[in-house]
């Protein structure tokens, strides 16, 4: 006789196994890259994106993001990450900043290491397929951050030391940086580069390099600075490996056992044991990207740091793998087929504006993206903050209404209402820029009383790069 009690255990024991198995398969892995030169506000943007997820995950705090919109996120939450050997990305220390149980809110600190975090996102499947085979799935993002300069390396890939001294060299003697670079050149003229080589001289330049590199980045913020660990040495400080500089044009043999020889080894050894296993083991597979461009900053640096962040995003594009993302492809090589390129801080200028500072994003990186676009890569613009440290205030003067903004200034006691000017929404020419230049105020976070941060257009940036994936 059968027994249906034990049959029907069984039945169910068999039917749990095989909703297990189409969940795991079903359950989706998505790569985000999060690219930005220094303080263009990766580790900020990756805080907030958590902080949206795990705990203002609802439709008033995103309501552009259909998951939230449509009520069908269940839970995020951090799990333990895959890769071992990283140090986890330290949301809460991140998080103690801007949100502190006393004392004034402060920005994250830079970053000085690679660090990582992975995030399991619950949801309930919409339409579609997925909503009849497993009505919950679970979408894991694995988001990566890293000290901004050792994005500058990456196109050091491609060059040979004699390469990269020429492009290097060229940018020292002309403005913005020669002036600066006085020290470092004549130091270098008394260098003779086929002489035997002379630790000491060599180590004293790359002193005096160094310290120009740092001098460069704090008061012009121009983007091409290389090497990227020269500012941010991480565990490489004080490494031989690191005590090179470019040197004027030079077309002769280069002798064994000469200054020139040993400046050589360096750099290749920089290129490969630092620069390639970085560029392997961090930025490939990525799926989704999202480019963070401070280009409010770029702004107030004035016409050539502007153009050199544009030529700099630009060229770091060639170093990630783009294309359409088919299943099939999928199996085999995953591929960046969604970008989104964002101008950030867009709390530091009035609502109003927000479209120019776009529309001028878009226009410093329109050439790559006219390339991306051909290949089959979606790509959007987007100005946004993800963390405001402003509000927005009307003010009324000589009867007419002027749309302010109201925050305290980044190092100032006092809070202020304050209009900003506007962003021009296209690269201008050198006449066309403003004799006084432009002048964007940066502001501290907003103390937060409930513990909650606010956004503008993180949810926009969630759907772009996230919605299809949670369908
Ligand atoms: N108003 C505003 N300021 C921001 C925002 N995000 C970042 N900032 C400012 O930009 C600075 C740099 O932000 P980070 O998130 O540390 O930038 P990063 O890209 O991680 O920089 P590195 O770690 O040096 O590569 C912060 O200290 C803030 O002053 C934002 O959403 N709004
Ligand atoms: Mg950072």
């Amino acid at each position: 006789m059968i027994n249906t009690s034990s049959a029907r255990k069984a039945f169910n024991k068999l039917k749990g196994k095989a909703e297990k198995a189409v969940h795991r398969s079903l359950d989706q892995h998505v790569k985000l890259a999060v690219t930005g030169l220094s303080g263009s506000g990766k580790t900020a943007f990756i805080t907030a994106l958590v902080k949206h997820l795990t705990s203002q995950a609802d439709d008033k705090n995103l309501p552009f993001f259909d998951v939230m919109q449509q009520k069908r996120h269940i839970a995020t939450k951090v799990v333990p990450q895959q890769a071992l050997t990283i140090p986890t990305f330290s949301y809460q220390n991140a998080l103690g900043a801007l949100l502190p149980h006393d004392g004034e809110p402060m920005w994250p600190a830079s970053t000085e290491r690679i660090n990582t975090l992975r995030l399991a996102i619950k949801y309930q499947s919409g339409s579609g397929l997925r909503s009849h085979i497993a009505p919950q799935s679970t979408m894991y993002l694995d988001i990566i951050d890293y000290p901004g300069e050792w994005l500058l390396d990456l196109p050091m890939l491609e060059q040979s030391y004699q390469q990269w001294c020429e492009q290097q060299y060229a940018l020292l003697v002309q403005p913005p940086r020669v002036d600066k670079a006085q020290n470092f050149l004549s130091a270098l003229n008394g260098l003779d580069l086929n002489a035997p080589v002379d630790e000491h001289a060599l180590s004293e330049l790359a002193k005096l390099y160094q310290s120009l590199l740092v001098g460069l980045k704090k008061d012009t913020k121009l983007a091409m600075l290389q090497p990227g660990r020269m500012l941010m040495p991480g565990e490489l400080q004080g490494a031989p490996l690191l005590l090179f500089f470019p040197v004027a044009e030079y077309d002769s043999e280069v002798i064994p056992g000469s200054n020139l020889a040993h400046l050589q080894k360096r750099f290749n050894a920089y290129v490969k044991e630092v620069v390639k296993p970085f560029y392997i083991q961090h930025f490939r597979h990525f799926d989704r990207q999202i480019v963070l461009v401070d280009v409010l900053s770029a702004l107030n640096e004035g016409p050539e740091t502007l153009h050199e962040q544009s030529a700099v995003i630009q060229q770091l594009l060639a170093h990630f793998n783009y294309g359409e993302n088919s299943f099939i492809k999928r199996l085999f090589k995953p591929n960046i087929d969604k970008l989104l390129f964002a101008a950030n801080k867009s709390d530091h200028i009035s609502g109003e504006h927000h479209k120019d500072l776009a529309l001028l994003l878009d226009s410093l990186v329109h050439e790559q993206a006219n390339h991306l676009k051909f290949d089959g890569v979606k790509i959007e613009t987007i100005a946004m903050s993800s963390i405001a440290a402003t509000q927005p205030r009307q003010v009324t003067e000589q009867g007419k209404p002027l749309n302010c903004i109201y925050g305290k200034p980044l190092n100032e006691q006092q809070w202020l209402t304050y209009l900003p000017p506007q962003p021009p929404s296209r690269m201008l020419t050198k006449t066309e820029w403003p004799t006084q230049g432009f002048e964007f105020l940066s502001f501290a976070p907003m103390p937060s009383p409930d513990k909650q941060l606010k956004h503008i257009r993180l949810d926009h940036v969630m759907q772009y790069l996230l919605g299809d994936k949670l369908t």
